[in-house]
C-alpha cells in the first residue's frame, strides 16, 4: 500500500492537509493511518530532540511503524517536518515512499505562527524564550530534489491541497 512523507516547515499544513485526506479516503472505504511529528514526539520518539542525528531517527522510527501498516494494506501518510534528504532516501529506498513537498513562503509562516514558535526563534540571541534550532529560521531544510508532488499552501487552499494529495494517491494505489 502507498507510504506517503510530507515533508515542510512547522506550520506548512502537513498535519492539516493529512487529516483532511485521511477523513476523506476513509469515506471511500480506504484504510488510511496519520503518523504525526507531533504526537510520535510526545510517544514513541519522546527521547529524542532537534538535532540531525535526531530527527533522522525520529522519521526512521516512524518510517519502520509506516511500514509495519502499509504491508496490511493500510495507506500510510508521515506528517512530519523531514528535513534531510538522506532520511527521505532512506525511506524511498526502503520502504518505496512517496515525498509530498509541502511548501509554504517563510513569511507566511512567520505570519500565521500558529504555535508561536517562529516569534520565538526571532527573538534577540540570549533572550530566555529564544528557540535556536527552529527549522527554516536557524536550522536546516534541505529542499526536496525529486519530490513526487508539490503543494503551496501560501498559494492554494487547504481544499485545493487535499484535492491534489486525493488525487496523487488514487493514482498510485
Ligand atoms: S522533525 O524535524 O524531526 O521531522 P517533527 O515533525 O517530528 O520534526 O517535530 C516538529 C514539531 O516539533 C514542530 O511542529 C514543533 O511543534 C516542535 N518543535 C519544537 N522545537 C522545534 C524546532 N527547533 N524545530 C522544529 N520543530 C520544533
Amino acid at each position: 500500500m502507498v507510504l506517503l512523507q510530507m515533508t515542510g516547515l512547522s506550520g506548512a499544513g502537513k498535519t492539516t492537509i493529512s487529516g483532511h485526506v485521511k477523513e476523506h479516503l476513509q469515506q471511500l472505504d480506504y484504510k488510511v493511518e496519520l503518523i504525526d511529528g507531533d504526537v510520535f514526539r510526545r510517544t514513541l520518539c519522546k527521547d529524542l530532540g532537534f538535532s540531525k542525528e535526531d530527527r533522522c531517527e525520529n522519521i526512521r522510527r516512524m518510517g519502520f511503524v509506516a511500514d509495519l501498516l502499509t504491508r496490511n494494506d493500510i495507506i500510510v501518510i508521515i506528517a512530519a517536518i523531514n528535513p534531510y534528504d538522506e532520511i527521505r532516501q532512506e525511506l524511498k529506498d526502503n520502504y518505496g515512499a512517496k515525498t509530498i513537498w509541502v511548501n509554504c513562503a517563510i513569511e507566511t509562516l512567520k505570519q500565521r505562527d500558529t504555535k508561536g514558535l517562529y516569534r520565538r526563534a526571532f527573538l534577540p540571541e540570549n533572550h530566555p524564550e529564544k528557540i535556536n534550532n527552529l527549522t527554516g529560521v536557524n536550522d536546516i531544510f534541505e529542499i526536496p530534489q525529486n519530490a513526487d508532488l508539490v503543494l503551496d499552501t501560501g498559494q492554494e487552499s487547504v481544499a485545493q491541497s487535499v484535492q491534489k494529495v486525493i488525487n496523487f494517491i488514487l493514482q498510485t494505489v
